[in-house]
């Protein structure tokens, strides 16, 4: 009967939990979102989650998403669009399952989706699609872009006009079973605690955003002292969920960590990096995953990121943006989203 009472306790609880934001839009389930101002309006490219039916595991099967849906607004706490399907997973000629984080970017007249999804051999690839306006539909490139992997795919425009694409995600995003020389080994586990951590991706796009420019490189994610994480500094390490902005010249990755899954960032010179740990943005992890991107509008920065305020089931997420601040030295304000 004790546990009777904590499991009643423990219901009063999370119905007394007061939430900093509220989902954007309840007619679907959406996570991972990436806003962009195109036009002086925000779009935001999220997941779309639905239930299917397939059963948890640890490579993420239930996040089985077959589409997308573009949303967006004039400004933040305006009335949020959700513009329909923008690309489906039965228009893209190379796809086997599991449309997954996407990112959106603009260059040439032309507006450009990013997404991984596995391919026919049930490989993590990443592709893009196109479109003469930001809300799509979207048209798949015939095939996966050229020597690129795994998942979470964010496309940062420098100040020069030169594109760079951040990417990875261990575990279901399949990083760990790649080489740093770009092998795939389907038998390759996370590594041991005393080594080092796997470190995310990037590589400069070429002007039609439709190539790699260079090889893949990896992203050198440090601490205050310089040193490289650890396989066990669970709560820094990349985990999934790159994003890259940039304030006041400095550059700011920010990712999903190790196996807390927090929202942190870290900070550097060079779109290339190396990058030194700084600190957590959201707190707490509400379901397993955590995704975000850092977007500024009218002189404010704002966080999007997800929980699952709407159905407590972490394959069945909904997006939200709450306004993000900054310390006169740079840092970020962490923000706590439930309270
Ligand atoms: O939405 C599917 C996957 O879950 C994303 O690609 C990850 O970032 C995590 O949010």
């Amino acid at each position: 009967s004790s546990g009777n009472n904590s499991s009643k306790a423990e219901k009063a609880d999370s119905s007394k939990k007061t939430y900093l934001s509220q989902p954007l839009v309840n007619n679907i389930y959406t996570a991972d979102p990436s806003a962009h101002v195109f036009n002086g309006r925000i779009y935001v490219y999220p997941s779309h989650d639905t239930a299917t039916g397939i059963p948890e595991d640890d490579l993420g099967s239930h996040f089985d998403m077959r589409d997308f849906h573009v949303l967006s607004m004039d400004s933040v706490g305006g009335k949020v669009t959700d513009h329909g399907v923008a690309l489906d997973i039965k228009n893209i000629p190379w796809a086997g399952r599991q449309l997954w984080a996407p990112d959106a970017a603009f260059a040439n007249n032309t507006y450009y989706l990013f997404f991984p999804v596995k391919d026919k051999q049930d490989i993590f690839r990443i592709g893009v699609a196109t479109s003469k306006t930001p809300e799509g539909p979207f048209v798949a490139a015939p095939n996966p872009i050229k020597g690129s992997y795994s998942i979470d795919p964010c496309v940062f425009k420098d100040d020069d006009g030169k594109f760079y694409m951040y990417f990875g995600g261990i575990w279901g995003g399949q990083l760990q079973r790649w080489n740093s020389n770009n092998q795939y080994d389907s038998t390759k586990g996370n590594r041991g605690a005393e080594e080092l951590a796997i470190l995310p991706r990037v590589a400069p796009l070429t002007s039609d955003l439709q190539n790699f420019a260079a090889p893949v490189k990896e992203l050198k994610l440090t601490d205050e002292k310089g040193n490289l994480f650890k396989e066990k500094d669970n709560s820094k390490r990349f985990f999934e969920a790159s994003w890259m902005h940039k304030y006041n010249g400095k550059y700011y990755f920010s990712y999903s960590t190790g196996d807390t899954h927090n929202i942190c960032y870290a900070t550097g010179d060079s779109p290339y990096g190396p990058f030194t740990y700084r600190g957590v943005i959201l707190n707490p992890v509400e379901g397993w995953t955590s995704h975000h991107s850092i977007v500024e509008k009218d002189g404010k920065w704002y966080l999007f990121y997800h929980d699952v305020q709407l159905s407590g089931k972490t394959y069945l997420r909904n997006v939200k943006v709450t306004e993000l601040h900054y310390n006169s030295d740079g840092t970020i304000q962490t923000i706590n989203a439930v309270k």
